[in-house]
């Protein structure tokens, strides 16, 4: 499990002029991510609009991350997020994830429908019986609307190829009842980007963020100051990483504010896929003044 903690990126979603999947373009910001030193990839999660798109168009996507991934001296561990509104699409997804030697599948809840937690633990069942991968739960309530309880978590935690949970919840003290409840070997996963070193002061044992994709070192660099004590400067990091995403809240998308930034930078990756919007021209100099103080940060 080693080989999962740190800052893991949720891989955004690469289209071409026409809104189809650019292989190529999931390849070049493959190529970049390798470069930076972070732990791994989350493929097909939010941030990746998974939920947007065909089974098919999924498993291109993946094939595309996973041939470029492999070739880098530094293996990124490629974690697949096969979550769909129906069970069947996601044990296609995760067997496909194995196929291509990805590293672990992670699911939401079936969407859409109201579930008991019996549908759900049996459509999570589903998923990890359907490969010899790791699991790791995608807990995210905003979103999912289902609440997911201490006691199914436990359950799910017992078994051995369920390595963690990735918690998207707000709260702190979820996290900490999580990793608690899970055990010391029982991975868990900070969702809210703009509380990266809460979680880890509180037990997140990393990160997998969508705003990483835009700003790696920044994260990186919080990572290394928690790890090495530097509290105080971990914390001023974090409060410039909540500067750049307060003003990517207040764009039309944040998905799409993110996409605008890869692309001013070359990476040609398109525009999120509607419902969720584009950023308008007349957003366009916010979006390069954001760009900038990225950059300075980075320096
Ligand atoms: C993913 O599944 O792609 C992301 O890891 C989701 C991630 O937890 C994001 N949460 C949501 O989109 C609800 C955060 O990175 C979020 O975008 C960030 O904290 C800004 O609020």
């Amino acid at each position: 499990i080693e080989k999962f903690k740190g800052v893991t990126i949720a891989m955004y979603a690469c289209y071409d002029k026409s809104g189809a999947i650019d292989p190529a373009a999931i390849r070049r910001l493959v190529r970049h991510y390798c470069e930076t030193g972070v732990r791994g990839l989350y493929v097909g999660g939010s941030t990746g609009e998974g939920m947007l798109q065909s089974v098919e168009e999924r498993k291109q996507t993946l094939e595309a991350v996973m041939q470029e991934a492999r070739q880098h001296e530094r293996q990124l561990s490629v974690i697949v997020h096969v979550g769909a509104p129906s069970t069947r699409d996601s044990v296609e997804l995760a067997v496909h994830a194995e196929s291509v030697g990805a590293d672990a599948v992670s699911a939401v809840p079936a969407i859409y429908y109201r579930l008991s937690p019996q549908s759900v633990e049996r459509h999570w069942q589903a998923i990890i019986d359907s490969t010899s991968l790791p699991f790791i739960i995608y807990h995210i309530p905003q979103t999912t609307g289902f609440t997911l309880s201490k006691e199914l978590l436990s359950r799910m935690a017992a078994q051995e190829k369920v390595i963690g949970v990735k918690i998207s919840s707000e709260s702190t003290f979820e996290l900490q009842q999580f990793k608690a409840a899970g055990g010391p070997d029982f991975l868990v996963f900070n969702g809210p980007d703009e509380q990266y070193l809460a979680g880890r002061s509180i037990g997140a044992d990393g990160g997998i963020g969508g705003t990483y994709g835009i700003m790696p070192e920044l994260f990186l660099k919080i990572e290394r100051c928690f790890n090495e004590g530097r509290l105080v400067e971990a914390k001023e990091w974090q409060f410039r990483v909540n500067e750049i995403i307060v003003e990517l809240l207040a764009l039309p998308s944040l998905y799409g504010g993110c996409k605008a930034i890869l692309n001013l930078r070359g990476f040609d990756i398109g525009e999120p896929r509607m419902p969720l919007l584009p950023i308008p021209e007349s957003d366009m100099e916010r979006v390069a003044r954001l760009n900038d103080k990225i950059m300075s940060f980075i320096e």
